[in-house]
């Protein structure tokens, strides 16, 4: 399989993480390495990344690249019905809710030097990405992981995680249960395997 990758991206990360969890081999394309764009974008009406290229064919869109990954494993998804629901649930809201407010701090703070930043609108998205912590806090409990085993919303919120902490917002004390399974989640082989290089400069 080919997945042509935006490393900083969190839709790519998330599926990078998915990948290196379960072992699968899969050549990762950065999608502006030369010539590769006029391979990637003809494969998806939506010209954005990631794109995951199968033998069963071409798969857009990250949540579904997702739902595929499950389906080949096996393994992504926890076995009761029930929980699957809370795994899809927790992935979409990690890609709707926790998305909206850390886009504002990492495109304000992105590419701008820090007398340029518009504080007003960083600490807007600060806020916001705060306000949709305490859902998560209480689905998680002290749990090792939102559901019975490393699934969708494991992947997904630790991309989105990373690269707050990258962009300077750490997960403040009032969520311990989120703090200390994030710290788990960093110290899994995936994280080191699918860190992008320009995040790891950042640290
Ligand atoms: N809904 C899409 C969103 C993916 C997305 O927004 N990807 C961005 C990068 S984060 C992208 O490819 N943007 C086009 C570009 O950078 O040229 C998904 O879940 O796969």
């Amino acid at each position: 399989m080919i997945l042509f990758d935006k490393p900083e991206c969190p839709f790519c990360w998330k599926v990078r993480l998915a990948i290196a969890e379960l072992g699968l081999d899969v050549e990762v394309i950065n999608y502006l390495a030369p010539g590769q764009e006029a391979i990637w974008r003809p494969l998806t009406p939506n010209t954005t990344v990631p794109v995951l290229v199968t033998d069963e064919g071409v798969i857009y869109e990250s949540d579904v690249i997702m739902e595929y990954l499950a389906d080949l494993s096996g393994t992504l998804l926890p076995a009761k019905r029930e929980e699957r629901n809370t795994a899809r649930l927790l992935h979409k809201y990690s890609d709707s809710k926790i998305g909206v407010g850390l886009r504002e701090v990492i495109f304000e703070k992105r590419d701008k030097p820090e007398d340029k930043w518009d504080m007003d609108r960083i600490n807007k998205g600060i806020e916001r990405f705060y306000q949709a912590l305490p859902f998560l806090e209480i689905e998680l409990d002290n749990q090792d992981y939102f559901t019975s085993c490393y699934s969708f919303p494991e992947a997904a919120i630790t991309a989105r995680f990373a690269l707050a902490e990258a962009y300077g917002v750490e997960i403040p004390v009032e969520f311990p249960n989120l703090k200390s399974w994030f710290a788990r989640m960093k110290a899994r082989p995936s994280f080191e395997q699918t860190q992008p290089f320009l995040l790891r400069l950042n640290r």
